[in-house]
């Protein structure tokens, strides 16, 4: 089923690097961005989740997040994210860099995960920073900043706001470390994020990609398996356990 490179290099690696997006959580009943079809299909994710869509239309863009809460609230890690947080343990240094805003990777008990666009469970104040932690009805009212009468918004990183910087910066410390980069579930269209599996290839890293369709970065996977995650990380994560016991 896999390669002898890929199990060479599985021998190899010291450092393993993980990108995941939207496709990871798919198997978890959350649609991804580019998914068809749903209440909110009709609305483009690139207006809502932004400044300027936030500024035209607050209230819509807060039901398009409360409904995104609320569909969080059933979803359950699925056994792609369990496998990532086995493999935690099976390298010297492993991390994951997720686009996902679902926090599904902690909820799998991965330790070190950094989140490159925020999540969607926090709140806080768009003009001073301030946390908001308070009940958000927004059928009643629109949340506002008891501090400077803001108008507070869910803590993910819109279009056109910069990523953190700190985070930014580790994924790039890393990626350029790494030996191994998975790139997974993710179409690699939002940057910087889809920057980082070209910069590990560049690093010489040998870059994985697992993704049910091609993308725009598959032509420069070493390696890319068409295959769900929930499906093949733990195959991967086996091939990785084994290799590791017989080392
Ligand atoms: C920035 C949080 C600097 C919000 C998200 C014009 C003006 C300003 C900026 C830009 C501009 N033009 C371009 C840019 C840059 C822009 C960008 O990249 N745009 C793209 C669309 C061209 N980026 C930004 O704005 C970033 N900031 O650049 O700041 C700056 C500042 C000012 C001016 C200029 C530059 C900020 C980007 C962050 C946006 N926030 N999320 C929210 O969630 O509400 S991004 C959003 O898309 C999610 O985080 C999501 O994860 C991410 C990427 O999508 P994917 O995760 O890849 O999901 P997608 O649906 O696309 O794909 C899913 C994949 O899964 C598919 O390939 C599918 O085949 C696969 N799949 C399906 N099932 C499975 C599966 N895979 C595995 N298993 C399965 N079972």
């Amino acid at each position: 089923m896999f390669s002898q490179e890929f199990k060479n290099r599985i021998i190899e690696a010291k450092s393993a690097v993980v990108l995941t997006g939207a496709g990871v959580s798919k198997e978890s009943g959350l649609d991804t961005f580019r998914d068809p079809g749903g209440f909110w299909s009709q609305h483009n994710p690139m207006d809502l989740a932004s400044q300027g869509g936030f500024a035209e239309n607050p209230k819509l863009v807060w039901q398009w997040y409360m409904f995104r809460r609320n569909t969080l609230t059933n979803a359950k890690p699925n056994p792609g994210h369990f496998a990532l947080k086995e493999m935690e343990n099976l390298f010297e240094s492993f991390a994951i860099f997720t686009q996902n805003v679902d926090r599904l990777h902690h909820q799998a008990g991965s330790r070190k995960v950094y989140e490159l666009h925020g999540n969607i469970i926090e709140s806080h104040c768009n003009d001073c920073g301030l946390v908001y932690l308070d009940e958000i009805d927004v059928e009643k009212a629109l949340p506002v900043c008891p501090v400077c009468k803001g108008f507070v918004r869910p803590s993910v990183v819109w279009f056109g706001e910069q990523l953190p910087e700190d985070v930014l910066e580790s994924a790039v410390d890393w990626t350029r470390s790494a030996d191994l980069f998975f790139t997974i579930g993710t179409s690699a269209e939002v940057y910087p994020a889809a920057q980082l599996p070209h910069l590990a290839k560049e690093s010489g890293a040998y870059v994985v990609e697992i993704n049910p369709n091609p993308t725009s970065f598959t032509r420069f996977a070493d390696l890319s398996l068409r295959e769900p995650s929930g499906i093949i990380l733990p195959q991967i994560l086996e091939l990785i356990r084994e290799i590791r016991l017989n080392d």
